[in-house]
């Protein structure tokens, strides 16, 4: 079959142009309704809430179509520098509210739908997210391709059509249980599939050594097996700009070869599951978050879709006569983290193996093609694949990283001479406990630029990570601190704080943060303040409606509302949470304390475990039982609540943080590299509780010290400690406090009197507390004191609440777009 264009491109009808519905409540239900009858095939009268959920969808997407292909257009006539960001990981959240947004369709939508006897909030609640991602690293790559439509910056951002997202997370007598997430199940109007760009990606084999035409020996790949990869687009609108990009995700087909050993085996079945193999590598979304375990098929998962994206930028977006010693000058490959860094070798064989580049030109280009972005210290996190499996995969690759690692070393044995110990410290290819592939090395070698994600993290990166790299070229180094959308995470997400906002600002913070700061002076106004505490009182109200249906909770309307979401880490301390809570219940329970003198909180938290992480499983259990017992005891009633709504994702967050009082940031020192969930917290007006640590020095140094509540070592200190030796046992022996809060949750208080299920988390607490949780507990109830004598004070509070909006306009994500543009992608 042709594929490719097969039309005249200077007939008239040619370049459009495309037919818009009007932006009108008549225009949108007449659209509506077409999509309805002849899109879904269906009456209005017979439709279901997902035919009128997935005409809606379609209806909002044709507001966008005309601005998407103008878009592509014009980036095609003006050739300029394009970001392709690849990343493993979108963690989109929902379409629909996301895109009304950016049309400025809000109220017509609503109205148009009302017209049609449809409330559309029911059809905003039919849409499952596209749960492509895990947590932070997910949720920034979709953060940073909105801010980049929005600044009208030409990027394309690549990755992986997982069929199944992240799991969906259920408790079963208290424990996660994990379902999974088909998401395409109910239909996916928001994707395109363009067959027509199909691209063919191999693995296996071997390499043969050739000789050329000019007598250069040169290697070729003769791989052992194929698969197509076929790729959807999505819609990325700017806001209000008239600017859409792409996304575009790759899902694995099996290739024509599979059909023909369908044809010719005999044996069908085999054939089939030939067929299912292919398709394999984009089933699903690995869960685990920080902690690579090495698979066979997430490393064909990580080239399959790096092969496609470079192939569909070099042979599909460029034109087709594109000088590619100039491709530096179109193209920067913003890697997000290790999972694509097998680009890095990819670009080199494409250049070398199917371009005919000689080596070194070849290296030159690429060193001036790539940037890699760090996002984790935790050593665990570094990925490594074993020469074994990669040289298996990919015996290619695996030659051109040899290759690379050897004039690499040649380069620190000429800038360090005698210095082998040095070499082998710095080599791409480790030796024990495995020979192995260091991606974060290989990233950092060739890459321009190598930056982390908050300013003690990229410290960090430099100092402790790779001190070695930094030394032989600091200014490869940089920080970019990361950020969030205030699209979606301020003005859809809170509406009512966007309206207060725009009452008292004006108009145009949305796209220009730092004007937050003008409402600086009006914390000082009680009327403000009294406005501002209702919008936080309705965002509550929301939030505990929903959670009703949601969940079955029946949480307190007037409690201080205590919030810790993010992935179930050792590091980021859940448990030091869960102590506090528990030292609050054991307070009231022995006597020590009145119930009246609690401050009340109603504490939630929300969180994911990896299937495998079996401590992060065990706590999960933990912080279920004890909220099932403190629910469910009288003595606190109207005091302290614990909830803990499964399948925490991006929706529920949009719904949770706007109603936040105090926002649970309380990692050990030096873990974590950011954090995002903190910065959005901040900008919807929650006080923060937080380790110096990521982001949060960051935040607390804009917001003021007065308006953070700072505890726990600093990373020096707990360096410190650990180097003296760090026993838990001792604290636990001479805190009366802790040891009361631990003896409670040993006894089987907790779990009907089983001591034997809470011992897998009080013995590690005891024993090993790799976290510090011990060390930092007193720290933090005397911050936690301070937060209730804060709260004790409506006006106290509201002002501190304020100051954090006002002065939090630095983490947006369109300020970490301009400095990765300033100082990565176009400072070279
Ligand atoms: O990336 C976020 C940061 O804000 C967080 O602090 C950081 O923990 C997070 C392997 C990761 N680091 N590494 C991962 C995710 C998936 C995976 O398979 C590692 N996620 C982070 C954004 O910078």
């Amino acid at each position: 079959r042709r594929i490719g264009p097969s039309f005249k491109a200077n007939h008239p009808l040619a370049s459009g142009p495309v037919v818009q519905p009007a932006p009108t409540v008549d225009g949108f239900v007449e659209a509506f309704l077409a999509e309805l009858n002849y899109g879904q095939g269906v009456l209005l009268s017979q439709s279901t809430v997902n035919d009128q959920y997935l005409a809606l969808a379609r209806t909002v997407r044709r507001y966008l179509m005309a601005d998407w292909l103008e878009t592509g257009a014009r980036r095609r006539q003006a050739q300029q520098k394009t970001v392709a960001y690849l990343s493993a990981e979108y963690l989109l959240g929902r379409q629909l509210g996301n895109n009304l947004l950016a049309t400025n369709l809000q109220d017509v939508a609503e109205e148009a739908m009302r017209r049609s006897g449809i409330d559309i909030a029911a059809l905003r609640s039919q849409e499952v997210e596209p749960g492509l991602g895990n947590g932070g690293l997910g949720r920034l790559a979709a953060c940073f391709v909105d801010s980049l439509a929005t600044m009208d910056v030409p990027c394309i951002g690549y990755g992986i059509r997982y069929e199944y997202g992240i799991f969906r997370q259920t408790f079963v007598e208290d424990r996660q249980v994990e379902l999974p997430d088909s998401w395409l199940s109910l239909g996916s109007p928001w994707e395109f599939p363009h067959p027509e760009r199909q691209v063919i990606v191999s693995f296996g084999g071997h390499t043969e050594t050739t000789t050329d035409d000019a007598g250069v020996e040169r290697s070729r790949w003769i791989p052992d097996w194929n698969v197509l990869g076929m790729p959807y687009h999505y819609m990325v609108p700017g806001f209000r700009n008239g600017v859409v990009n792409t996304l575009r995700l790759w899902s694995a087909r099996a290739t024509h070869a599979f059909d023909l050993q369908i044809f010719n085996s005999g044996d069908y079945a085999q054939a089939v599951r030939s067929q299912t193999f292919a398709e394999n590598i984009s089933k699903v979304l690995y869960p685990e978050d920080s902690t690579p375990q090495g698979k066979e098929l997430r490393l064909q998962q990580q080239y399959f879709f790096v092969a496609c994206s470079l192939h569909d930028f070099i042979d599909n977006t460029l034109p087709a006569d594109y000088d590619l010693r100039r491709l530096p000058e179109r193209l920067v490959v913003q890697l997000n983290d290790t999972h694509p860094v097998i680009a890095i070798p990819e670009l080199m064989r494409i250049l070398v193996d199917r371009k005919g580049f000689d080596w070194d030109e070849a290296w030159d280009i690429t060193k001036r093609c790539f940037a890699y972005t760090c996002h984790t210290l935790l050593p665990e996190a570094l990925e490594v694949w074993s020469v074994d499996l990669l040289g298996r995969l990919l015996p290619r690759h695996l030659e051109i990283i040899y290759r690379i690692n050897e004039e690499f070393l040649d380069e620190v044995r000429e800038a360090f001479p005698g210095d082998e110990m040095r070499v082998r410290r710095m080599s791409v290819i480790a030796e024990h406990p495995e020979r192995s592939v260091r991606m974060a090395y290989l990233a950092t070698v060739a890459g321009a630029k190598v930056n982390g994600v908050a300013e003690l993290h990229s410290q960090l990166l430099r100092d402790k990570v790779l001190p070695d790299f930094s030394q032989l070229w600091p200014e490869k180094f940089t920080n970019v601190t990361n950020g969030v959308t205030p699209r979606r995470f301020v003005l859809l997400a809170n509406r009512r704080l966007s309206d207060l906002v725009t009452d008292t600002i004006g108009e145009g913070w949305v796209t220009d943060l730092d004007r937050l700061r003008e409402l600086e002076p009006h914390a000082e106004d009680p009327e403000f303040r009294a406005a501002f505490r209702q919008v936080k009182a309705d965002n509550k109200e929301r939030l505990y409606k929903l959670l009703r249906v949601r969940d079955g909770l029946d949480l307190p309307r007037e409690a201080m509302l205590d919030v810790m979401v993010k992935r179930l880490h050792e590091y980021k301390r859940q448990t030091l949470k869960l102590l506090h809570i528990v030292s609050l219940y054991e307070g009231v329970v022995s006597g020590r304390v009145a119930p009246e003198d609690l401050t009340p909180r109603t504490v939630v938290f929300g969180a994911k475990a990896a299937p495998g992480y079996h401590m992060a499983k065990e706590i999960i259990f933990l912080i279920n039982a004890v909220a099932d017992t403190v629910n469910a005891d009288p003595r606190v009633a109207g005091r302290l609540s614990v909830a803990f709504p499964a399948n925490y994702n991006v929706t529920l967050a949009e719904k949770l943080i706007p109603a936040a009082d105090l926002s649970e940031q309380i990692s050990l020192a030096g873990k974590e590299a950011s954090g995002t969930g903190n910065m959005k917290f901040a900008l919807n007006g929650a006080l923060t509780i937080g380790t110096d640590d990521g982001a949060n020095v960051e935040i607390r140094r804009l917001v003021g010290d007065d308006n953070f509540f700072l505890f726990g070592m600093t990373e020096p200190e707990v360096e410190t400690l650990r180097g003296e030796g760090y026993v838990p046992a001792d604290l636990y022996e001479q805190d009366p406090v802790l040891r009361a809060t631990i003896d409670l949750l040993a006894s089987g208080h907790f779990t009907g009197g089983d001591r034997q299920v809470v011992a897998p988390v009080v013995d590690n607490l005891l024993h090993q507390d790799a976290f510090m949780a011990l060390a930092d507990f007193p720290a933090y109830l005397e911050a936690q004191a301070r937060v209730d004598a804060a709260y004790a004070d409506p006006d106290t509070w509201s002002r501190m609440a304020i100051l954090n909006v006002a002065r939090s306009g630095f983490f947006s994500s369109d300020r970490s777009m301009r400095d990765y543009l300033e100082r990565i992608w176009t400072a070279r």
